[in-house]
């Protein structure tokens, strides 16, 4: 039997709503592992070496971190329907950044108040920068100008159905991310950036009727088991010439460049331009390979 998939998540996080989506997308079946929102996550940590951001996939001793590589993941092990086409990962960039930056500007400036001091703490731990409600405020205006001007290319992109055409893309499940949360957690000031949108409100009720695949909850302790029970999928491969000069077995550590920077220590067994993975034997568990992105992650020889 193949490994389950399990998403390592909790429901009101917006990185991992576009992977729920996409498993909406292509009609998967997937086991649920709800993770805390704030640090500890003792239960997450021992799979990742240290990454700490949701979402997390898991299938088997394969563990892929960050929502770019698990929906590039998603895709090559589950081709049908094809979501990813022409230069979506760049338009997925842009969502998970620029547009995420606005969105999180315009959500706490609503709802900054109303936020408990713990989940404040985490965060400036997280980003290294005070959070600021006062200053999200202050940038309201703007970044809601900045939010509209998004939507705005959504409105203009929207020649079918869905940016992707006919039938969903990833740059349709990259932008529905930040659709999807200002929606959920400021819903007024959604509809009000929405106003006068009209395709664009229309492909949000289709994205939201596609739902999430089929859904079952699981333990952290199951989801530890799965990852000693089984072996990683494959062994990778380097490809010869990459600009960092790392070779196969080199020992690096991996971390990423904006926020979230825990360092993820390991033996580097595959290197390509999309991704790099490395192997790393812990405690109980024998050997996982964590799976990183390369386009916004750092690598370094230890
Ligand atoms: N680049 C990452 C960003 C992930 C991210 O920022 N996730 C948020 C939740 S939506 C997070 O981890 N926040 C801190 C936490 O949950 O501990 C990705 O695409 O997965």
């Amino acid at each position: 039997m193949p490994a389950e998939i399990i998403l390592h998540h909790y429901d009101t996080s917006p990185f991992s709503e576009k992977v729920r989506l996409m498993f909406g997308i292509k009609g998967l079946a997937w086991r649920s592992v709800v993770q805390p929102v704030i640090m500890p996550k003792p239960d997450l940590i021992p799979l990742t070496g240290g990454y700490r951001r949701i979402p997390v996939m898991q299938i088997g001793a394969d563990i892929y971190c960050d929502s770019q590589v698990i929906l590039a993941e998603i895709e090559r092990r589950h081709p049908k329907p094809k979501v990813v086409t022409g230069v979506d990962w760049a338009v997925n960039l842009w969502a998970d950044r620029l547009w995420f930056q606005a969105t999180v500007a315009v959500v706490f400036a609503e709802m900054g108040d109303r936020v408990p001091k713990e989940f404040i703490a985490d965060r400036e731990k997280l980003s290294g920068r005070p959070f600021d409600v006062n200053a999200m405020k202050a940038a309201a205006p703007f970044m809601r100008a900045q939010w509209r001007a998004y939507a705005g290319w959504i409105e203009d992109g929207l020649t079918g159905d869905f940016l992707g055409g006919k039938t969903p893309s990833l740059a349709d499940v990259a932008a529905w991310m930040n659709v999807w949360w200002l929606s959920a957690s400021a819903p007024k000031i959604a509809d009000e950036l929405l106003a006068g949108l009209p395709r664009a409100q229309a492909w949000r009720d289709r994205l939201r009727a596609i739902g999430h695949g089929d859904r079952v909850e699981m333990t952290p302790a199951e989801a530890l088991q799965a990852a000693t029970t089984t072996a990683p999928s494959d062994d990778g491969e380097c490809a010869p010439g990459d600009p960092s000069g790392l070779k196969k077995g080199d020992a690096i550590v991996v971390q990423a460049d904006d926020y979230g920077r825990d360092p993820v220590e390991g033996v580097l067994i595959h290197l390509g331009n999309d991704r790099v993975t490395l192997a790393r034997e812990c405690g109980e568990l024998d050997v996982v390979h964590v799976h990183f992105p390369r386009a916004g992650y750092v690598l370094a020889k230890r």
